[in-house]
């Protein structure tokens, strides 16, 4: 029997709350403000988003803080977690038998965190040998997106997510610099309260080398963890064309900003979040990819929301996974679900900003994903997102994670769709930067080709497709 293990799916899945922590929204920022919350709360406020008035307060002397009418809102710091595969863990210990008992090498981390930053290389040329594989890529005929469009050359997409391996030989080249900083001085260069940050920030462990750490699969089936989650996105939207190695991305001549959130351990929460957006809004970011999201409700969404308003008021565009539905317990797989009509509906995909662009995910044969959310109002389009080609940590590449043969563990998502998007959205931004983000939005809508699995399941009633693209 064959399992299609879901597992590194990675919708996450934000539940509760840390301890004592609060994001807290004022009218206005003043230290008169700030520091009557203080006095009447105790604890600490941290600067989460100057642009959004928005502090963390933490260790005080209440559970809930007691506000005044200088605040506008009091919201949860939300935990942010990987979203475990259901097939995942019913076959948990399956699993882990078949990997306890293989020869396969699971050393791990076998990338230690926080490499230096190199500069870009001088590459080869040569077509990329394993971009055959690469189903997805010619399912959106990616190819006329290299020969009609400068390629993305000019637009930077900022993947917000586990991190990127800014070293990966298919990847060092199209990594955004930031040309204002000068790297380790030391200083903050560009005065945009980030020291020494060049290729992005880590946002999770505040620091200037947003390295996507990965854990080892025993870790990650005994728990959760990342597997190079950002750096897999990243490649598809940007890995180097005609390198002699590897693949290539949609968009091989776009910039991709590493804004690293989510842990190793699966793990990030709304402050880091809201301030990747910031980061990516303020540091010239075109397009921000979303691969993460979490069931949601109204509750103490409201922050998350004001960033990604922050980010449509500036004219960035945000393509934003679906989602990849719930466990069915009877069958142990994941089932899709309507996140229109959804009293839990995948945040922040249900948003539905105008900047937005909510991704579902198809199969090689252009099946709608069992696993894949749809929603008639907050999905666009459907987009390659099993078995996806590209590249992880350490020089490597990947669309399958665990194959033993009865027991596959593929590179599936929501997640994996949704950077195909932002690819193709880089591609079509850069043959005029000038354009909009609405007008860039719109013209990669009407190029869908109509899809019958999803034509009464996504807003277009099709799948991203380039071929009409001149
Ligand atoms: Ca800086
Ligand atoms: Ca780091
Ligand atoms: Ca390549």
């Amino acid at each position: 029997m064959n399992f299609w293990i879901t597992s590194f799916i990675f919708v996450c899945l934000a539940t509760q709350a840390f301890s004592q922590e609060y994001l807290v929204r004022f009218n206005a920022d003043t230290e008169e403000s700030r520091n009557k919350f203080s006095q009447m709360n105790g604890g600490r406020l941290e600067l989460v988003s100057k642009e959004g008035i928005l502090y963390k307060w933490t260790g005080g002397h209440r559970a809930v803080p007691k506000v005044d009418s200088t605040v506008s809102y009091l919201s949860k710091n939300k935990k942010i977690r990987i979203f475990q595969s259901p097939s995942l863990i019913e076959n948990q210990r399956a699993l882990f038998n078949l990997l306890n008992n293989s020869d396969m090498d699971r050393r791990g981390p076998a990338y230690p965190d926080n490499p230096e930053i190199k500069s870009p290389s001088i590459q080869a040329s040569g077509s990329d040998p394993l971009l055959k594989n690469a189903w997805g890529m010619f399912s959106i005929d990616a190819a006329n997106a290299h020969n009609s469009t400068p390629q993305g050359k000019g637009i930077v997409v900022a993947v917000t997510d586990t991190g990127v391996d800014y070293n990966h030989a298919d990847l060092i080249n199209n990594m955004w610099r930031n040309a204002k900083e000068n790297p380790d001085n030391g200083i903050d260069d560009d005065q945009n309260g980030y020291v020494d940050d060049v290729v992005g920030w880590d946002f999770h462990s505040n620091d200037n080398k947003p390295y996507d750490l990965s854990m080892d699969l025993m870790d990650i089936l005994l728990g959760s963890g990342n597997p190079g989650h950002g750096t897999h996105v990243s490649g598809v939207i940007a890995s180097s064309l005609k390198n002699n190695i590897g693949l290539a991305g949609v968009a091989p001549q776009a910039k991709i900003m590493a804004l690293r959130f989510i842990g190793e351990k699966g793990e990030g929460s709304t402050e880091s979040a809201i301030k990747a957006i910031d980061y990516a809004v303020a540091n010239g970011a075109n397009i921000i990819n979303a691969s993460w999201g979490g069931e949601s409700g109204e509750e103490d969404e409201q922050p998350l929301k004001e960033a990604i308003h922050r980010a449509e008021a500036k004219g960035v565009l945000f393509a934003v996974a679906a989602g990849n539905g719930r466990l069915n317990s009877a069958t142990g797989t994941s089932a899709g679900f309507d996140i229109d009509s959804d009293p839990k509906p995948i945040s922040p995909a249900v948003y539905n900003f105008n900047n937005m662009i909510g991704v579902a995910a198809l199969d090689s044969n252009n099946e709608l994903a069992a696993f894949s959310n749809w929603g008639k109002n907050s999905i666009k389009l459907g987009a390659p997102g099993v078995k996806i080609l590209s590249t992880v940590p350490g020089d490597r590449y990947q669309d399958t994670l665990i194959d033993f043969g009865s027991i596959t563990a593929t590179w599936d998502g929501t997640s994996m769709a949704t950077p195909f998007v932002a690819g193709a959205l880089a591609a079509l931004w850069s043959k005029d930067t000038s354009q909009n983000a609405q007008s860039v939005k719109a013209k990669l809508l009407g190029m869908v080709t109509s899809t019958t699995s999803v034509s009464s399941k996504v807003e277009t009633g099709g799948r991203l497709d380039l071929h009409s693209l001149r």
